[in-house]
């Protein structure tokens, strides 16, 4: 309900079907892996019925379901990571990222820990806030409500300064689609291009490898820091990940993707990691789905030898 099109909501069955869990538990690294099931979700016509459907009341489509699904997602995240594990979380449309970033980060300073910092993989910087958006979906406003901007639904799921984070321990890779109104949102929290904000251009200047040891050293400068991870698959080039409902051309590549992806996992440091977007309804025999357990792989530990 956050994104422009529907089908999203499939995107789970489609990467239990491409063998998620079991390839999953079968790489060395972890030890053990649980489906914890579906979060759920509020359909329009439960929430037409509770009288709570609100199109058109501000700039942000479906706030009211969306935050319900996403605040219970914060609650499930923060017990998942307060109990030592590290959450897998399978979209569903980027808005989803309110609350399993935000459960991670409640749950560390809970326990005391140290904020994780963030990277964010994606064509768009999902900075938006209802002022700024031109679709209203709330797909494109997580990572602001998550750096504490107000966006409704998602800020009261995110739930304050202990499920926030601070901006310079975020980084964004794979951008190339930003709303005019949405560079200003950008600004004022920080957010510039070639220092935090590595954009596609940045990439083809710099090469995948540069650009990712410098987004580590941001988003966790030190060596025991760890970070989490909001992967849209819509980052991926659309020869790639056809799959997702806003395709923009020029994207990652498949190589580019895993090294992305092992680098993360050859830090140690990840502590959470979302996979959304994915949509099979616009996909082709389930090449995205596919190609995103193979990216999960990879930033779980999986090499070659
Ligand atoms: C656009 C698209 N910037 C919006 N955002 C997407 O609607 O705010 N984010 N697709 O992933
Ligand atoms: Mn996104
Ligand atoms: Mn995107
Ligand atoms: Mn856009």
């Amino acid at each position: 309900m956050g994104a422009g099109r529907r089908g999203v909501d499939m995107g789970p069955s489609a990467l239990r079907l491409a063998d998620l869990f079991t390839k999953l538990a079968e790489l060395k690294d972890v030890s053990s892996v649980t489906d914890t099931g579906n979060i759920h979700v509020p359909t329009r016509e439960e929430m037409a019925d509770a009288g709570e459907l609100d199109d058109k009341v501000v700039n942000a489509r479906n706030h009211r379901p969306i935050g319900a699904a996403v605040a219970s997602l914060t609650e499930v995240v923060e017990d998942i990571v307060t109990r030592g594990s590290v959450p897998l979380v399978l979209g569903g449309d980027h808005s989803l990222a309110a609350g399993s970033m935000s459960g991670t980060q409640r749950a560390r300073v809970a326990a005391g820990q140290a904020k994780a910092g963030l990277l964010w993989i994606d064509a768009h910087m999902d900075m938006n806030t209802p002022e700024t958006s031109p679709s209203g979906n709330l797909h494109g406003m997580p990572l602001a409500a998550l750096l504490g901007l107000e966006v409704p639904g998602l800020s009261a799921a995110v739930g304050g300064p202990d499920g926030m984070f601070d901006p310079s321990r975020v980084a964004c890779v794979g951008i190339r689609d930003v709303d005019p109104a949405e560079r200003d949102n950008m600004a004022k929290l920080g957010l510039i291009e070639d220092h935090n904000v590595f954009t596609m251009s940045s990439i083809d200047r710099h090469g995948m490898a540069n650009v990712m040891e410098r987004a580590l050293n941001i988003i966790a400068p030190g060596v025991a820091d760890s970070f989490a991870v909001s992967f849209d698959a819509d980052s991926l080039d659309p020869s790639v990940a056809p799959g997702v409902g806003t395709p923009v051309p020029g994207g990652i590549s498949f190589r580019e993707g895993h090294l992305i992806m092992e680098m993360l996992a050859r830090h140690g440091g990840m502590c959470g990691l979302d996979v959304v977007e994915v949509n099979p309804v616009l996909d082709t025999r389930n090449a995205t789905a596919k190609v995103a357990v193979q990216m999960v792989l990879s930033a779980f530990g999986q090499t070659t030898l």
